[in-house]
């Protein structure tokens, strides 16, 4: 009441009635890392038409007045016959099926195979899962959604199982529904404005990882790494010098190539991705190496480095 001395009460948000973490697991390129992007309304994952794009798992916070969600992002569940580096995603999703309340199962519509089966044992049976049908729009007939449903329901018990297009839908409420009911009652785990528990730097490097799939055919972008030497934190400026690291003097022409040029696509998509995400002005600079070898220096800045200093 005005006049009455009292200092108005502060305006508090009311606090989560739930939270708790959700590890989004599925073969490789089913859509995983699009739907966390997706759920959590910013593109934090890296996204590619090619197989066993993400490597690492990746936090990402939605916090909703009734809950918070910890969305886990996992590397593609593959055949551990496949090598070592599969063996090592496969240990990460692993380790995220350790710590979370849920799971949601990513499949492709219409597309249920032995990779998919082998995600489903992977699940612990006491887990609740809700199994998100994702890519619908590329479903051509949807009456093929029903029997499919009836073949996937075959391996486990869903606690809810929602179709959608992690591309095409505006919303995703009656999956983030589904997976609340399945967290512990309690406060928010992280601050409310969180967004992830990584820091730009690791960002700086999956952004270019991303740009390499998107501008390098083939089996190229596998065979290359990504390392931030120095990533500095101005006021509204990050200077971010990376280097790509390839096996051979022949990919790094190619990630390099003609004048230059490729590297220079993949450098400025890079930055512009990343002037997106940390909000700031981005001066970025990569170079390209063979292996350990830093000698042949290419430096292929997005700030327009000459052809020379390219090759
Ligand atoms: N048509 C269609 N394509 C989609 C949809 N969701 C994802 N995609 C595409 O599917 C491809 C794989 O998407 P990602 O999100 O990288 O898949 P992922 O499961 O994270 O892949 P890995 O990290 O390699 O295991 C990309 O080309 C996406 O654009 C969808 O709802 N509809
Ligand atoms: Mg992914």
């Amino acid at each position: 009441m005005p006049g009455d001395g009292l200092p108005a009460a502060p305006a508090v948000p009311p606090l989560p009635a739930r939270a708790g973490r959700i590890a989004i697991v599925g073969r490789p390129n089913v859509g995983k890392s699009t739907l966390l992007n997706r759920l959590i309304g910013r593109k934090l994952a890296i996204v590619s038409g090619r197989a066993q794009t993400t490597r690492s798992n990746l936090l990402g916070i939605l916090t909703r007045d009734d809950a918070q969600f910890g969305f886990v992002d996992t590397p593609g569940l593959q055949d551990n016959r496949s090598g070592h580096a599969s063996r090592t995603y496969n240990r990460e999703v692993i380790q995220a099926l350790d710590s979370v309340d849920a799971v949601a199962w990513v499949v492709e519509a219409g597309r249920f195979r032995a990779e998919d089966q082998a995600v489903g044992r992977a699940l612990p049976k006491e887990m609740p899962v809700v199994l998100v049908i994702n890519k619908i729009d590329q479903l051509s007939d949807k009456r093929l959604l029903l029997p499919f449903i009836d073949r996937v329901r075959r391996e486990r018990e869903f606690a809810a199982i929602v179709p959608v297009s992690a591309e095409r839908d505006a919303a995703f409420d009656p999956l983030l529904d589904a997976l609340a009911l399945h967290l512990p009652e309690q406060t928010h785990l992280y601050d409310a404005d969180a967004l992830t528990d990584r820091g730009e730097r690791y960002f700086a490097g999956e952004i270019v990882r991303e740009k390499l799939f998107r501008f390098l055919g083939a089996e190229l972008p596998y065979a290359c790494d990504v390392s931030i030497d120095q990533f500095e934190e101005l006021p509204a400026l990050r200077r971010i010098y990376a280097t790509i690291s390839v096996l051979k003097a022949g990919q790094k022409a190619i990630v390099i190539g003609e004048r230059g040029a490729q590297l220079k696509a993949i450098g400025s998509a890079a930055r512009q991705d990343m002037e997106s995400l940390f909000d700031c002005k981005v001066f970025l600079e990569l170079w390209v190496k063979v292996q350990r070898t830093r000698a042949r220096s290419k430096p292929g800045s997005d700030a327009g480095v000459s052809d020379d200093e390219r090759r």
